[in-house]
């Protein structure tokens, strides 16, 4: 028998369909819709699903249009492990939590993960669309709790054993776990913490589902192809340093000259463009204030470059022009956490393996020396 299961790669249910596949070791072929040019609003597949959802299940010559159902009928074509228990009792715990989860959990994941993940939005801070945004991810950590008080009872969701209710939750758990790694600016702001660590039982659970066998191979393939694409790894890193928020905001607009270099002015309004200049003098960055919040974020934009590196070809010369430098800055017990992203500077520059060893001599060593300790390791012209 050919099990065949339609998609949308990164949709929650027909990813509940996939992890309950996996958990019973059967094979199945994956057709994967665009759902960006509307395949599954048009023929074939809506002669297959006149609604236009997915999951479509196809097997033993039956069609099955819904996540819960494609579980059921899973559960009584291949027995083992069972999904829904083996006992009534087990079967109203497996079900009950399932269906929470269908409902409840599904409801404020998406509230939260449609804005975030699909449309990438990043709120004003203190705008409308900011304090929706904060209700319904109070709603999500309301279901996180609610995970993490099922899971004193076993390993898994339903108690000892795998079940539909870990098969449904999954999916969700690991659209959060994308959205605080891709966006995490907005997933700080909303209380996710990163990593996620917030709710410490669901995450052992997530990491001992992730290594179960097939689990992987559920993950949404635009996920990998992402991976594989060096262009979408930004240079990215995370300081803990002893200063505060307040004095890591300070280094990062008015004190670069203690860790990186002095620039021409310090950087006082968004707006403002600042020029930094490296010994001997000649090569040099123009970036212009986007966003300042502060303790909170810095983020700038670069908006002339000269780039001059014996040895490297001169494309590098402009390479940063449009990229973005963003630091954000959250509080932790005694200092600051500093997550530092360079939009734009990836693998595929030229640049990229003399830029990754500055900003880790200059970012990872000199900044954090400088709010550690009160003294950094900036560059210095020669005397
Ligand atoms: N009750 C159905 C709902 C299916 C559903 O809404 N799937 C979403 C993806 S997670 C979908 O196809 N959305 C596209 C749309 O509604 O246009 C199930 O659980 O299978």
């Amino acid at each position: 028998m050919t099990l065949t299961i339609h998609t949308i790669s990164g949709a929650p249910r027909p990813w509940r369909v996939l992890v309950a596949l996996a958990l019973k070791g059967i094979p199945y072929e994956q057709h994967v819709l665009k759902a960006s040019a509307g395949e599954h609003k048009s023929e074939p597949f809506l002669s297959l699903n006149p609604r236009g959802t997915v999951p479509v299940v196809e097997a033993d010559g039956i069609v099955i249009r819904d996540s819960i159902a494609a579980l059921a009928w899973l559960d009584r074509r291949y027995p083992e492990p069972p999904l829904f228990g083996a006992t009534p009792d087990d079967a109203a715990r497996i079900w009950q939590i399932t269906m929470e989860a269908c409902d409840y959990m599904r409801e404020a994941s998406h509230a939260v993960l449609a804005p975030v993940l699909l449309r990438h939005l990043d709120p004003e801070i203190g705008s409308e669309e900011e304090k929706a945004l904060i209700e319904s991810s109070e709603k999500l950590h309301a279901e996180c709790c609610w995970l993490e008080s099922l899971l004193t009872d076993g390993p898994y969701l339903a108690g000892g054993a795998l079940s539909a209710a870990d098969a449904v939750v999954f999916p969700e758990i690991r659209l959060i776990q994308r959205a605080v790694e891709n966006h995490h600016e907005v997933m700080d702001r909303l209380g996710f913490g990163y990593p996620p660590d917030l709710y410490p039982r669901v995450s052992d659970w997530k990491a001992r589902m992730s290594e179960l066998p097939g689990i992987e191979d559920t993950l949404p393939p635009h996920w990998k192809e992402q991976e594989t694409v060096p262009s979408m790894r930004n240079y990215k890193k995370t300081l803990i340093v002893d200063a505060k928020p307040d004095q890591a905001f300070e280094a990062l607009t008015k004190g670069f000259e203690h860790w990186w270099t002095t620039p021409d002015e310090p950087i006082r309004n968004e707006g403002d463009r600042v020029r930094f200049t490296f010994p001997p003098g000649r090569s040099y960055w123009t970036f212009e204030a986007k966003k300042l919040v502060p303790g909170k974020l810095v983020e700038l934009e670069c908006v002339e470059a000269l780039h001059l590196h014996e040895g490297k070809p001169r494309e590098i010369e402009t390479e940063w022009l449009g990229t973005r430098t963003i630091w954000n800055i959250s509080p932790v017990v005694n200092g600051a956490r500093i997550r530092f992203e360079h939009v734009g500077l990836s693998p595929s520059l030229h640049c990229y393996e003399v830029c990754e060893a500055g900003w880790d001599r200059f970012f990872v060593d000199s900044l954090k020396a400088y709010l550690d300790s009160g003294t950094g390791r900036p560059h210095r012209p020669p005397v």
